[in-house]
């Protein structure tokens, strides 16, 4: 069993796309275990994405991520990480795969809809970061 921290970026809540990335991680088997709706602040988002600091991007990644309500969730099961993974997509939707969160519903890098955790380590820190 392991768990990982997947998050229903602004773009997703805007768009009104909340339920049907949960029914898809519902559906797939995973175990909703905890779920709370917050606007990340300046300071969260820049420890959310300490890893990306130094990056071209990471003044608009900052912006879009505080731009609205968001919807941080964790997420149970064998494998679960790996598995949330393949279900979100690879990260830009112009060429993730048609049946993937974001091949079926994003077209922009920036505004990809979903996060999830790239390993262990990344889950447990998100978790912390976000679930106290
Ligand atoms: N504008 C821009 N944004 C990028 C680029 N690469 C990554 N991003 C954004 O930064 C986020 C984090 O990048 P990564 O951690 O490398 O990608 P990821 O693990 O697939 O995505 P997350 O699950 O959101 O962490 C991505 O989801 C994108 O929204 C890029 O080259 N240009
Ligand atoms: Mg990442």
């Amino acid at each position: 069993m392991e768990r990982t921290f997947v998050m229903v970026k602004p773009d997703g809540v805007r768009r009104g796309l909340v339920g049907e990335v949960v029914s898809r991680f519902e559906r797939k088997g995973l175990e909703l275990r905890r779920m709370r709706m917050l606007t990340i602040d300046e300071e969260l988002a820049h420890r959310h994405y300490a890893e990306h600091r130094e990056k071209p991007f990471f003044g608009e990644l900052v912006a879009f991520i505080t731009s609205g309500p968001v919807v941080a969730m964790e997420w149970a099961g064998e494998s679960a990480i790996s598995v949330a993974r393949t279900l979100m997509g690879p990260t830009d939707p112009a060429t993730a795969p048609p049946g993937t969160i974001r091949g079926d519903f994003g077209l922009a890098i920036t505004e990809n809809v979903v996060h999830g955790s790239d390993g262990p380590e990344s889950a447990e820190r998100e978790l912390a970061l976000f679930f106290g």
